[in-house]
This record gives structure tokens, C-alpha cells and sequence, in this order.
């Protein structure tokens, strides 16, 4: 039985300043999601957009921090959707910036708890994303998610964290942009951390089996933080926070192949598509493109592979 997708859309660009994001789940849907998983013998429901619950009055001792209020109800409202969609399938959380990840992780995290499985994450960005509201300089929420996730203090504003996921069974994969508080939180944890660096000596494939071993050995549930970042802003333009020496076209599709042979995605995030940047739906397209190499498309399909 192929696994049913459930769309579900996250409007959102108040994690960061620059508008355009909110236009994420309307550019994926024109790019034809729907219509690619379902190709791919996948039954799909769109839920369409989350709203917004009313705003309470938060403030924060960082005076950078903006959009706190809005953050903060995005994240109880995704927690909400995402932690109901586990239990009807696959969940692609269709962003809107990367704040989104702070209810999505959350409502996934939840329902790993009560089923008594552990959640893993494996996040995929040019970005660490480990800053607090308290370290934060931009002030964008869009780089706090995976401190959230961790269980790092300073959330104060938002809902506790329903099972913090232990750093070890959080891996950052691609990251090439790391800031002086981030690098120095980083250096206190376990978490695997697969930089550029590790990625061009070791190449695309051997760190993340490592990791999706240890997933497979603790029969884990694992969550896929897809930033259009990770991707070199040649192939990806549509995306406020470019950086240089992003993975290939190739190396993408390849990390995406690899995590449909392991079976063991159960849910995914899009996020920080801006479509006011794409050219012509590029962008838009590719991401489209790697979900469906994630959900099963393959190149040449053999009955049998063997790469030795
Ligand atoms: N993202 N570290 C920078 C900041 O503003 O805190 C960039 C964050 C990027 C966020 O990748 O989703
Ligand atoms: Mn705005
Ligand atoms: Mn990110
Ligand atoms: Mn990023």
C-alpha cells in the first residue's frame, strides 16, 4: 500500500522580514503536487491552508525579535494540523519560512510520543537554524526551529516542546552558514552536524546512511526539514537567505532516492519558497520534482539495484 499524503499548507512569512513566502503553498499546488504524488500511485488529501488562531500579547527581552505573536500562534496551530495528519498519513507541511518547522516538528513530535516511538530529524538547509529568541540578532524566528525541536531554553513564549528530540537523533545535513551563537550552543551538543565540508570529502551518500541506520536500529519515526536553501541558489533561486555551494541537482535528487528506499520518512516540511523571487516556477518545480523522488519516482526502475 502506498502511503497517503496529506497536504497541508502554512502561509506563513512573519519568521523572517522579507515578504513573499506566504505564497509558497499556492506556487507548490500550480507546480502540480497534488497531481505528481498522485501519479506516483500515492492517494493524496489537500487540507488546504491553515489559518491563524487569534494572537495573544507576548514580549520578548530580545528587542530584535519580531512577529512574536504570530509565531507563536502559527506553531500551536501547526502542531494541532500536523499532530492529526500523522494519523492519516504522510504529512508535507507546504511553507511559508522555516518558523513554520516550530508547530509542524511539534504536532509530529506529539503524536511520535504517543505512539512510544522515538522521533528523529533530519533537517536539510544551508542553515544550523539553533538560534533562541534570546540569541538571535536578525530577530528572524526562521532560524530557531531546531533549538525548539532540541529543547534549548529561551522559548519561554511558546508552548513547551511536547518531547524534546535528544540532539543525537537530530542531523544537520548541507549546512554551510553558521552564526558565532549558534557554533557555540552547537559545540555543546551531540548532534551530527554534516557540513559542506564533511559532504565534499565524504561525499552525499555515506553520512546519511550512517544516520539512516541508526533511525532503522531504533525503529524511529523521521521527520525531513527540506529548506530551499539547501540547494545552490544556481538550480534554486526562490529563497531570501541564498548561500553559495549548495548541493547539486544531482546530489539532491540523490539524498531524496535514498530516503525513499529507507522507508522510513513519515513526514516532511517545504519551506522558505519565496515565489516573488523564482524564475518562471523553477524553483517551484524542482522542489516538486525532489518530493516526488522522495516519494518513490525513480530515474530507471530495475527490479532489482545493486550498487555493491
Ligand atoms: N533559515 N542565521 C541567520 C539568522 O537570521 O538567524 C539565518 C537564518 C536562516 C533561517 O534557514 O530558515
Ligand atoms: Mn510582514
Ligand atoms: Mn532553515
Ligand atoms: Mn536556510
Amino acid at each position: 500500500m502506498k502511503s497517503t499524503c496529506i497536504l497541508i499548507g502554512a502561509p506563513i512569512d512573519t519568521g523572517q522580514k522579507r515578504e513573499g513566502c506566504l505564497m509558497g503553498p499556492a506556487a507548490y499546488r500550480v507546480a502540480g503536487l497534488a497531481q505528481s504524488l498522485s501519479e506516483l500511485g500515492h492517494p493524496v488529501i489537500d487540507h488546504g491552508d491553515v489559518a491563524l488562531a487569534e494572537l495573544d500579547e507576548h514580549d520578548c527581552p530580545n528587542p530584535a525579535v519580531h512577529h512574536l505573536a504570530e509565531t507563536v500562534a502559527w506553531t500551536k496551530a501547526l502542531a494541532m494540523a500536523g499532530a492529526a495528519a500523522m494519523s492519516e498519513g504522510v504529512p508535507i507541511f507546504l511553507g511559508g519560512d522555516h518558523s513554520l518547522s516550530l508547530g509542524s516538528v511539534a504536532g509530529v513530535a506529539a503524536h511520535a510520543a504517543e505512539q512510544g516511538r522515538p522521533l528523529f530529524v533530519l533537517w536539510l538547509d544551508a542553515h544550523s537554524d539553533y538560534h533562541t529568541p534570546l540569541t538571535t540578532q536578525t530577530g528572524n524566528l526562521h532560524g530557531t526551529p531546531v533549538a525548539y525541536i532540541a529543547g534549548r531554553s529561551g522559548f519561554d513564549a511558546f508552548p513547551p516542546f511536547p518531547a524534546s528530540v535528544p540532539a543525537e537523533r537530530i542531523c544537520l545535513y548541507g549546512i554551510r552558514s553558521v552564526d558565532t551563537a549558534e557554533h557555540a550552543g552547537l559545540l555543546e551538543t551531540d548532534m551530527t552536524i554534516c557540513d559542506m565540508r564533511v559532504l565534499d570529502e565524504r561525499g552525499i551518500v555515506a553520512p546519511l546512511r550512517e544516520f539512516l541506520d541508526k533511525v532503522r536500529a531504533e525503529n524511529g519515526m523521521l521527520h525531513v526539514s527540506l529548506d530551499v536553501d539547501f540547494l545552490d541558489p544556481g538550480i534554486a533561486p526562490a529563497v531570501g537567505t541564498t548561500v553559495p555551494g549548495g548541493t547539486t541537482f544531482r546530489e539532491a535528487h540523490l539524498v531524496m532516492e535514498h530516503l525513499h528506499e529507507s522507508g522510513l520518512v513519515t513526514s516532511l516540511d517545504l519551506v522558505e519558497l519565496n515565489p516573488f523571487l523564482d524564475e518562471r516556477g523553477r524553483t517551484a518545480r524542482l522542489m516538486v520534482e525532489l518530493v516526488g523522488s522522495l516519494m518513490g519516482r525513480k530515474v530507471f526502475d530495475r527490479p532489482t539495484r545493486s550498487f555493491g
